[in-house]
């Protein structure tokens, strides 16, 4: 057999000989950037230029440098719209309070505040951009970051009850507290103004900041020394993004995120073949948390109904069970061998074809269809469909993509309660059951 086979499906992580986050003040190729960032799971800092021809950069950003309020407005408050936003005085848990507001008075007071140099608390964030505003254009995810199984799975569902791209509005002194990324998913963050100060931490440090009940550190510059009395010898790397310039926070990298001066940015939560293995991991200790958060109950249920409640715990408290990981492979293995018969090949000309026609070219191959404009209308011929696939440059050699979701479907297969669970769930095709046996 060819030595390719043998070749492991995942290099190694190796964290212990970087000193600093690399900056890359040029635009890198897409192979560049697996080699040297995505596959060892290194974060970097790339310079504005790859953000530099954004309807965002050019829109949303005055020329004194604060955030265009005025034409933020003109643009995006012609109707009301609902956003999240977070105080960032007030501790809720793990994560700041959180409640929703309309834009337009977000926007408001925060010219308000800004007008009178105060610093600010309301915390625009996780906000559905790309969802409330599908039309706008306000970016174009960048080629290095397209091979993103997460949003074209939630995309090419259908529901879009999901999707990881957003949008962040904070004044000075606003924060994100300390925390992980969803799934242990990738993600990147475009600054559009202000500067952010990042801290991030390597992996597996997790023992040095979390506590005997499982709590873990809220903000890192105001740590319980009794609490966590080992948090110092956490390694850390400091770095700030200034505006126009991307971050790519790697997968299990604990992070936390200050706003200096007024800040917008745009940010995707993103995931595929290179952290597959990290999401499984992450997936199997969300698991093994709820288990031995409820194992008094496993002997009053039936096996059945005790792999049920952990998978319906799971799907609450960390937004995934089995279903999620089984479909989105699945429907990435449907996308890769379809290309790979010649069938589907995903090409950025896709950008300029219509959402519905994007959905018809999508539904006529493929068992996961894009949804077609609710209205039924054929919207122009500019419009982006929802998602930017990757092209066949834009992501590693299929066979290996193959070989990483067999790996984790071979997982599944061999672990009794997920197939079992799975088997039950009714959104499973019946086809890929046949594949679980
Ligand atoms: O910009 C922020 O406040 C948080 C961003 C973040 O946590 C991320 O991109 O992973
Ligand atoms: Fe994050």
């Amino acid at each position: 057999m060819s030595e390719a086979k043998h070749r492991p499906l995942w290099p190694a992580r190796n964290y212990a000989s970087l000193t600093e986050i690399p900056y890359c003040a040029s635009l890198l190729s897409y192979n560049e950037f697996r080699l040297q960032y995505l596959d060892p799971n290194i974060p970097v800092l790339i310079g504005s230029a790859l953000t530099a021809p954004w309807r965002a950069r050019q829109e949303w950003v005055a020329p004194n440098g604060k955030p265009a309020f005025e034409s933020m407005r003109s643009s995006l408050c012609s109707h009301p719209v609902e956003v999240p936003v977070a105080d960032c005085h007030c501790k809720d848990f793990t994560d700041q309070k959180r409640s929703t507001m309309d834009l337009k008075a977000f926007l408001d007071q925060w010219e308000e505040l800004s007008d009178r140099q105060e610093p600010a608390r309301l915390y625009l964030k996780d906000f559905h951009f790309v969802k409330a505003f599908p039309d706008y254009h306000a970016y174009q995810t960048p080629d290095i970051f397209r091979d993103d199984w997460m949003n074209e799975y939630w995309t090419r569902r259908g529901d879009m009850e999901d999707d990881y791209r957003f949008v962040y509005c904070g004044g000075d002194g606003t924060f994100t507290p300390f925390h992980a990324d969803v799934y242990r998913s990738y993600s990147w963050s475009a600054n559009i103004c202000g500067v952010k100060r990042w801290t991030l931490f390597p992996p597996d440090q997790e023992h040095l900041f979390t506590d005997s009940l499982g709590n873990t550190v809220y903000d890192i510059e105001n740590v319980d020394t009794k609490q966590f009395p080992h948090f110092h010898k956490a390694v850390r790397f400091t770095i700030l993004q200034r505006p126009g310039e991307t971050l790519f926070v790697p997968s299990g990298w604990w992070h936390q995120v200050h706003n200096i001066g007024d800040t917008i940015s745009i940010n995707h939560n993103w995931a595929n073949g290179s952290n597959l293995d990290l999401l499984l991991d992450s997936l199997q200790s969300d698991l093994s948390e709820v288990e031995r958060s409820i194992d008094n109950l496993q002997e009053m249920l039936d096996p059945e109904e005790w792999v049920d409640t952990c998978q319906n715990l799971l799907l609450i408290n960390s937004g995934w069970d089995w279903s999620t990981i089984w479909n989105m492979c699945m429907c990435i293995r449907s996308r890769v061998l379809k290309t790979m018969k010649g069938q589907e090949i995903p090409d950025s000309d896709a950008a300029t074809t219509t959402t519905a026609a994007a959905a018809a070219s999508v539904a006529a191959t493929s068992t996961i269809h894009i949804q077609p404009e609710k209205d039924g209308r054929d919207h122009h011929h500019h419009r982006l469909p929802l998602f930017d696939p990757p092209t066949i440059d834009q992501q590693p050699d299929l066979n290996l993509t193959l070989r990483r979701i067999d790996h984790v479907l071979g997982y599944i297969k061999g672990n009794e309660a997920a197939k079992s669970f799975l088997k039950r769930k009714k959104d499973i095709d019946a086809d890929q059951i046949q594949l679980l046996m």
